[in-house]
């Protein structure tokens, strides 16, 4: 059998071959025909640059159909697919072309990309706009519209997903085309696809959510996408009487409920609304079920294996909670030895199941502390489950911001603040904030301050090195940081501090 995971999805999405797959803001509609035809044309492109099965394809491109080609084009050559966000500074895209090795990198037009492949020998390099446009539409052009698609075995990579740490660079998640089926298969029947769902896509391409959760799920159900570049809420009103399911992070839902347009009527068509990436607050459940009539389902997964755990589509939706195990995944919560915890009882979360990754792409040291004796990937947050089961994150035993789904290390941020000029420490933290969940603010300690940035000039130099998401949106400068009797700051104390609102 062939477990390519285009072989998987095309034979459900091929039973529709005239069904639109993607439906565009100018009303123009791709349907799976197309789209079968469009990624063979890639895995043609992709043979005739000489890619082999396993060789990386690096992507930092906008969200268009030609984007989605590219993956899945990626998966019929059986290459590994590394998506990277499109507001990554050049400092960033430097270090995962020279950590992935891709044998073509696909990047949208500027000033810097063509320069960093070159000087990472990457050996093909092609560009794709926001229009779709680019020499990578160019080169398809020119292909044949079918491919034999590549046989695949389960453990055979189909993504590395780069995500960062607590210390260090960023880790490459090798996702194989088995830990993708599996778990798409699993949220398929738990989620209740059906026939006729049409899902509001409005999460970026270059993540888990947005790619192997939402995508994936539509492929496999045959399901139309509303397939837009990025969120809007407006946008989302227009289109909810269209649509069945959408998925979102909780920032989308509070941007919802902050349009008075938004009522019971908006959601009268729809079937399913699903969140996760980061918590979603109690208050924004109950406010979403009062105003829209729905019970928002939450569920809990990770770069590092997909979705772990949800919410159940019958039965009861419990805010504040993430839901049960998936079938096929088991998760547990336990103490700093390793022992089961009783529910109700607050430890690590750890997780197994076939949807969770092999390891981190040649760091076999950090895959092994990763990972318990008995198999278990240990999460990093920390949670408990209730007496009947449902299973809820109390927090995070990592050094980790989530700012509108995104993940930001303070480690990465505070490196690059500490090498500014005049700039001694600083400690970068998330407080509450309405729109993004968390916002990072740092706190900076100034070496001198004749000749130290300002926080303007702090902020734009930031700018340069760091992708969007990660700057901070507000700089406090202080003249020391606390510190325990070890020494280490006591980021607890900052974040009570600048949690109060400042007059
Ligand atoms: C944009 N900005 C942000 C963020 N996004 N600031 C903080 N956090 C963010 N997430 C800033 C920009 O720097 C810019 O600032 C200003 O907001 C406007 O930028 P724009 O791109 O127009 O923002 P937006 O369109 O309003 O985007 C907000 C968003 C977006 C819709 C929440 O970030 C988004 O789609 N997030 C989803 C991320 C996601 O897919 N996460 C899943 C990861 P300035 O004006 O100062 O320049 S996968 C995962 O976590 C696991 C597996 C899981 O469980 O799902
Ligand atoms: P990422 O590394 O981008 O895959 O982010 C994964 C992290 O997002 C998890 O380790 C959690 O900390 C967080 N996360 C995902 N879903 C939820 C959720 N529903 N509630 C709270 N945190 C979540």
């Amino acid at each position: 059998m062939n477990h390519n995971l285009y072989a998987i999805l095309a034979a459900r999405f091929l039973e529709t071959p005239e069904t639109a797959a993607l439906i565009l803001p100018a009303a123009q509609s791709i349907s799976f025909a197309d789209l079968d035809r469009a990624s063979a044309r890639c895995a043609n492109l992709l043979v005739q640059l000489g890619l082999k099965p396993g060789d990386r394809i690096a992507a930092q491109v906008e969200k268009t159909p030609q984007a989605l080609y590219l993956y899945l084009g990626s998966l019929r050559a059986g290459c590994v697919f590394v998506p990277m966000n499109t507001t990554y500074q050049r400092n960033e895209v430097t270090y995962f072309l020279s950590n992935a090795e891709p044998g073509l990198f696909v990047h949208t037009p500027n000033d810097w990309a063509q320069e960093l492949a070159s000087a990472a020998q990457v050996p093909n390099v092609l560009t794709l706009n926001e229009n779709g446009d680019g020499s990578f539409a160019d080169a398809l052009a020119q292909q044949a519209d079918s491919f034999a698609t590549v046989e695949r075995g389960e453990n055979d990579l189909a993504a590395i997903l780069y995500t960062s740490g607590t210390t260090g660079r960023p880790k490459g998640a090798m996702l194989s085309h088995n830990n993708l089926a599996a778990n798409v298969k699993t949220l398929h029947a738990y989620w209740h696809w059906q026939q006729g769902d049409v899902l509001l896509h409005m999460l970026p391409i270059f993540h888990v959510h947005g790619l192997f959760v939402a995508v994936h799920c539509a492929l496999y159900n045959g399901s139309t996408m509303l397939f837009e570049p990025k969120f809007d809420a407006k946008r989302v009103l227009e289109l909810l009487p269209r649509a069945t399911v959408m998925m979102g992070v909780p920032t989308f839902y509070t941007r919802l409920l902050n349009e008075p347009a938004f009522t019971r009527d908006s959601c009268k068509n729809m079937r399913l609304f699903i969140s996760g990436s980061a918590p979603l607050l109690l208050d924004t459940f109950n406010e979403f079920q009062q105003r829209g009539g729905h019970t928002i389902l939450e569920r809990y997964g990770m770069t590092e294996g997909g979705m772990f755990t949800s919410n159940p589509c019958d039965g009861e939706r419990r805010g504040g909670t993430v839901g049960f195990p998936l079938p096929g995944v088991s998760v547990r919560v336990v103490d700093d030895q390793n022992e089961t915890c009783a529910a109700n009882s607050i430890g690590n979360i750890q997780v197994r199941g076939d949807n969770v990754f092999s390891g981190y792409w040649r760091l076999p040291e950090k895959t092994r502390e990763e990972f318990s004796s008995d198999g278990y990937f240990k999460t990093g947050d920390v949670g408990k489950y209730s007496d009947d089961g449902y299973l809820t994150i109390v927090g995070r035993s990592k050094d980790l911001i989530i700012s509108g789904g995104l993940n930001v290390y303070p480690k990465e941020i505070e490196s690059v603040i500490d090498s500014l000029p005049g700039l001694l420490e600083s400690a970068v933290i998330g407080i509450a904030d309405a729109d993004f969940g968390e916002a990072v603010i740092a706190v900076i300690v100034r070496r001198n301050e004749a000749d130290a940035l300002d926080a303007a000039s702090v902020i734009s130099a930031l700018k340069a090195e760091l992708a969007n998401f990660k700057i901070p949106k507000t700089v406090y400068f202080v003249e020391a940081l606390p510190r325990n009797i070890m020494g280490k700051v006591q980021k607890n104390i900052l974040r009570e501090q600048y949690s109060k609102p400042t007059a």
